[in-house]
């Protein structure tokens, strides 16, 4: 791969100051990039001691931290932010007032690339999908680059000179400074609400993630999301993914007479769903966009339906960890906003209702303002007992309560997980609990108690470890 912005490490000194704000995984691989195209650069962070500093370049003098230096945003010739900084933020806000351009990583990502992009965003699954892709483009021989929001800055994926594809992984963080993304292949893979108090609202939110369609040359989109159709360019090459029959041109499910479901594409059965080893409804739209991506970014059909009958799935997405005392325990860690936790309700759900089985669900963390009503329904079909964590774990009780939670569901504030698993030893002691699965799955985020998804994930882990050691010692002894 060649890349736009070239080698001559002399070709932009004096065009002016470039200001990184944030330094973060992105942030540091745009100070190391901006560096090497010979700008000069600057690099401002909130934090007293950023971590990653002893990491920066030796060029760059200009090191303001502490404070988001406003001031030198001001003297900026282009900022470029960090995702996890907010356009809102003062300092950058007034910025933008005095016009100084802010763009994010991807652009720069953008701007450079010269193989096409499969571009991956949507409130869910999009590590997954982004994952399957890059794994399918692996398998069928093709040199690819997987970045982005999946924890690989979007520009070190530029070091790698044979790049053939790039699949990238993005947030509506990283969407929402970005124009002209030029992707080959575009996606919004569902819409549910997430981050709202950065974006503001649902409308924000839906507009920055539409920020992926800009200059695409073809669009996936979900059948039964109204709000993953792009809404301008409709004359674009698209293909549609669903849970029901396909027609021509689509990929969806056709189940056939004995009660089996396939993929499929228009009338051609694909794969049977039992040949996945990812479960769930929602993973057999994950399957299909990952076809539909890859047909788009000219993947052989037969090498990804292999690949996909290889992918065991991700750590912490509705995992299964283990069965102690005839209840099976399961790890959806990085449900983190409603709709996945719908999905993951939703989908075990179905899976014990026939065996009059019901989940116990943990939930709570950080809130991001969401409208946790949108889950009773959900909760009232498959749930009997609830036990919250978390510093919103009170306002979720008042959400729940105010969209008619059933006086059948027995709810249990716990603060933290430690106390909730104290809790599942004490309410499924007697069967009428009906409890066959417990679940986290929390619909927030984790900064309140934890690092992240990951850390609350393998202290769930670690827990029913634990539980399942006292169990086995209980029977030794007993
Ligand atoms: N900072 C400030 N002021 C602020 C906030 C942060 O100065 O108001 C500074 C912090 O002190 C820190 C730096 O900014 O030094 C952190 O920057 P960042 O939060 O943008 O994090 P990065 O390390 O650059 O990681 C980012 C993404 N993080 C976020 O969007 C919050 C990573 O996604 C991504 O993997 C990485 O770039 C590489 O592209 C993580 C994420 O949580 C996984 N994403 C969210 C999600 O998936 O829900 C959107
Ligand atoms: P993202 O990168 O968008 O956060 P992940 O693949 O990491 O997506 O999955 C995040 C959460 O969403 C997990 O809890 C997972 O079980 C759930 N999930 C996966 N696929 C879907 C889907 N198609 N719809 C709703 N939730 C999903």
């Amino acid at each position: 791969m060649t890349t736009n912005t070239a080698t001559d490490a002399l070709l932009h000194k004096g065009s002016g100051l470039q200001v990184v704000v944030g330094l973060g995984q992105s942030g540091l691989s745009v100070a190391r990039y901006l560096v090497a195209q010979g700008y000069q650069v600057a690099v401002t962070d909130a934090q007293a001691v950023p971590r990653l500093a002893d990491q920066l370049p030796d060029e760059i003098d200009i090191r303001r931290f502490g404070t988001i230096d406003a001031a030198l945003l001001q003297q900026a010739t282009r900022i470029i932010i960090s995702p996890g900084i907010s356009l809102a933020t003062e300092a950058v806000a007034a910025a933008r007032q005095a016009n100084v351009p802010v763009v994010s990583d991807i652009q720069l990502f953008c701007d450079a690339c010269t193989v096409p992009i499969v571009a991956i965003t949507g409130s869910n699954a999009k590590s997954t999908v982004t994952t399957l892709v890059g794994q399918m483009a692996i398998d069928a021989g093709v040199n690819v680059g997987v970045g982005g929001n999946i924890g690989v800055p979007a520009l070190t994926l530029l070091d790698n000179t044979d790049m053939e594809l790039a699949v990238l992984e993005l947030s509506s963080f990283q969407l929402e400074t970005v124009t002209d993304l030029n992707a080959q292949v575009a996606t919004v893979l569902n819409m549910s609400p997430d981050h709202l108090d950065r974006h503001g609202d649902m409308l924000g939110y839906h507009q920055a993630k539409h920020r992926i369609f800009q200059g695409a040359k073809s669009v996936v989109i979900n059948r039964e999301d109204a709000l993953t159709r792009p809404l301008v360019a409709d004359n674009l090459p698209r293909v549609s993914t669903g849970i029901h029959a396909p027609d021509e041109n689509q990929y969806g499910l056709i189940t056939d007479s004995e009660g089996d479901i396939y993929l499929a594409r228009g009338t051609e059965k694909l794969l049977s769903a039992d040949k996945l080893l990812i479960k769930g409804r929602h993973n057999l739209l994950n399957a299909q966009a990952a076809l539909a991506l890859g047909e788009l970014a000219g993947l052989a059909v037969d090498s990804m339906l292999d690949t996909l009958q290889q992918f065991t799935g991700l750590e912490h997405r509705c995992q299964y960890v283990a069965n102690v005392a005839d209840i099976d325990y399961f790890n959806d860690s990085k449900g983190t906003n409603i709709g996945s936790t719908m999905a993951a309700i939703e989908g075990l759900g179905a899976v014990y209702a026939p065996k009059d089985g019901k989940l116990l669900l943990i939930l709570g963390g950080q809130g991001k303002g969401q409208e946790f009503g949108e889950l009773t329904p959900f909760i009232n079909q498959y749930v009997s007992q609830l036990l919250l964590i978390g510093e919103d774990s009170q306002q979720i009780e008042q959400h729940l309560r105010t969209a008619n939670l059933s006086d059948d569901v027995a709810l249990h504030q716990c603060q933290s997980l430690e106390n909730a698993f104290d809790t599942i030893q004490q309410v499924t002691v007697s069967s009428l609990s009906q409890v066959q699965a417990v679940l986290l799955s929390p619909a927030c985020a984790s900064f309140d108690q934890y690092s992240g998804y990951a850390a609350r994930g393998e202290h769930f882990n670690q827990l029913v470890d634990q539980l399942n050691l006292a169990r086995a010692d209980s029977m030794t002894t007993g």
